[in-house]
């Protein structure tokens, strides 16, 4: 046996053995690696929707004013009357609101997103300090936050100040 082994030139058992474990390892290591960037390429296609989905929301409100044109600061949250998403005419009608699935710029539901939603808050600031939240319809300015989840978790949110004019 023991002279086999020395006349015959080639790979040896445990040779071959240790050959097989290191290429599997590397398989191993390469099959994990793929994995990670498949789910950081997924997490940067989630922001990027979500994005896409404030941007929906920046849109559609920043050509509204800031309180009621008709019934001015009377009511904080949609005036009476103001029953549906099409009738919403101010910033603060859509305090509160959550659109799931989430719309667009146009208030039309977006249908290829529905593990999406958008959460919009309104809230009016403190003229000299602007992380001082006050009163419905206490001050001229409004923050608005609009938080984007998938699934109910939330990916991506933006926060902007408006001025009542
Ligand atoms: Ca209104
Ligand atoms: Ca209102």
């Amino acid at each position: 046996m023991i002279r086999a082994t020395r006349n015959i030139r080639g790979f040896s058992l445990v040779e071959v053995l240790i050959a097989t474990i290191l290429i599997g390892l590397s398989i191993a290591a390469l099959v994990a690696a793929n994995g990670s960037f498949t789910m950081a390429n997924d997490a940067g296609g989630d922001l990027s929707t979500a994005e896409f989905l404030i941007e929906q929301l920046r849109e559609l409100t920043t050509m509204l004013p800031v309180v009621d044109p008709q019934l001015k600061a009377t009511t904080f949250g949609p005036e009476t009357g103001e029953t549906s998403l099409a009738l919403y005419d101010d910033l603060d009608d859509f305090d509160g609101q959550t659109f799931s699935p989430p719309i667009g710029a146009d208030r039309a539901v977006l249908a290829g997103y529905t593990s999406f939603s958008q959460q919009i808050t309104v809230e009016n600031l403190d003229p000299s300090n602007f992380n001082q939240v006050v009163a419905d319809h206490g001050s001229d300015f409004v923050r608005i936050t609009v938080i984007v989840s998938q699934n109910a978790r939330p990916v991506s949110s933006a926060t902007w100040i408006r001025a009542r004019y």
